[in-house]
């Protein structure tokens, strides 16, 4: 029987903070799994290597669904960002090594492609709406066919989605397209004034319409930002130009406050990026209260998780849109990809693409074409780790930015 021998936490630092679960089994098989929690890294370095990592030594690989029950019960403190993402990081590295121990790509083993490609959506982003439309032509240009539209508001300085690039406020660290997380000892403030932005935000989107006509697939982020009854009315001012999706409208833990937007909108709802797990979706999927789940394989406790979470959600004709931004590594995007192809309920899959030094830690083998994503048909994930080039780029300390109110009020960000 073939046993997991070693278990490295790897972590690397290339365009931002990366952590890897790398496992290798007696026979010489090894697996990836992605562990990035953006601005608390190192939590679960600690999770896994000081908690998990002596678990796993001398395992079956192969049991994916034991080792999962195994890690979720066994540290009788459930569920949290942490324990979900490194729970995540071993299953999704347990399924890399269980496909490439069969010699096939990992969709195979999850029942094979229920598609040929996975409609994607980049990120436009501007502070006024010249450079908003440059933004926009820029992305049909990369071959995106569907685009989030994120822009500055007047009066505030600084707005969530707007790329780094175009923002004259950011000077800490070393930030590129749109990443919000900046290198430095503090996290950077940003402001906050939600009458400003509802007023803002329908005249943009008309614009918009207005410039690129109305196929194009377009969505927007509201970042946990609005009240229940201010979201209801975003979303209904919302519906002349015809959103694909507005996603977190509302900090949504309390998930009853959905009933509330779903009874003023009819457009279409996405949640559930900082969700990690099956019961923060209960009442918004058996309510039917949200159309896409924006969970990521990475944060929500890996394939064998998510699946179950996508299921559920399918008998109730909710779709997956899972989270893909840069702050989830090559390994848990190959993963998203993966199982986006093989599920019948799949939406959309954000894109954002990572920086080169990035691409040279992780050598990745998925395909784009004509707005599309492949994961591709190498055995496993297709994605393999340069330990070498990964060691040149040691973790940097990095946050996400928090929000501030006119009056100085800490906010949601
Ligand atoms: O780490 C936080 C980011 O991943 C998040 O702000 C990105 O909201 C986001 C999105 O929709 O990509
Ligand atoms: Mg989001």
């Amino acid at each position: 029987m073939t046993s997991i021998e070693t278990a490295e936490v790897v972590v690397t630092s290339p365009d931002r903070n990366f952590v890897t679960l790398r496992l290798t089994t007696d026979d010489g098989l090894t697996g990836l799994g992605d562990a990035t929690l953006n601005g608390r890294e190192l939590a679960v370095v600690s999770y896994l290597r000081d908690h998990v990592a002596p678990l796993l030594i001398g395992r079956d690989p192969h049991r994916i669904e034991d080792t999962w029950q195994f890690l979720y019960r066994s540290a009788y403190w459930r569920r949290g960002p942490v324990t979900m993402a490194a729970i995540a990081a071993v299953d999704v590295a347990l399924w890399d090594l269980k496909a490439r121990a069969a010699g096939m790509p990992l969709y195979q083993l999850l029942g094979g492609a229920s598609r040929t490609g996975l409609l994607a959506y980049g990120h436009a982003s501007g502070r006024d709406l010249p450079e908003l439309f440059d933004s926009v032509r820029d992305h049909l240009e990369q071959g995106y066919r569907a685009i989030r539209i994120q822009t500055g508001v007047p009066g505030l300085k600084a707005v969530y989605g707007v790329a780094a690039t175009q923002r004259a406020d950011v000077t800490v660290g070393d930030r590129y397209d749109y990443e919000p997380a900046s290198r430095g000892v503090f996290p950077q403030e940003e402001d906050w004034d939600t009458r400003a932005y509802l007023r803002h935000l329908p005249g943009v989107f008309e614009a918009v319409r207005g410039e690129f006509g109305p196929e194009l697939p377009l969505l927007h982020d509201g970042h946990h930002r609005m009240t229940p009854i201010q979201a209801g009315r975003l979303g209904k001012a919302l519906e002349p130009y015809d959103l694909f999706w507005l996603e977190d409208c509302t900090p949504a833990e309390n998930q009853q406050g959905l009933r509330l937007v779903r009874q003023h909108t009819t457009t279409p709802l996405a949640i559930g990026e900082v969700f990690n797990t099956v019961w923060d979706y209960q009442t918004l999927v058996t309510e039917q209260l949200i159309d896409y789940v924006r969970s990521a394989v990475t944060h929500t406790g890996g394939i064998t998780h998510l699946r179950k979470i996508l299921d559920f959600a399918a008998q109730y004709q909710i779709r997956s849109g899972m989270h893909g931004p840069t702050d989830i590594s090559p390994v848990g995007m190959a993963a998203a990809l993966h199982l986006g192809l093989a599920i019948h309920n799949f939406g959309i899959q954000e894109y954002m693409k990572h920086g080169a030094r990035t691409d040279e830690v992780f050598h990745q083998t998925f395909t784009w074409k004509d707005g599309r994503l492949h994961p591709g048909d190498e055995p496993g994930l297709g994605v393999t780790l340069d330990t070498d080039e990964a060691g040149k780029y040691p973790y940097q300390r990095a946050y996400l930015p928090y929000n501030r109110l006119t009056d100085g009020t800490v906010h949601d960000w």
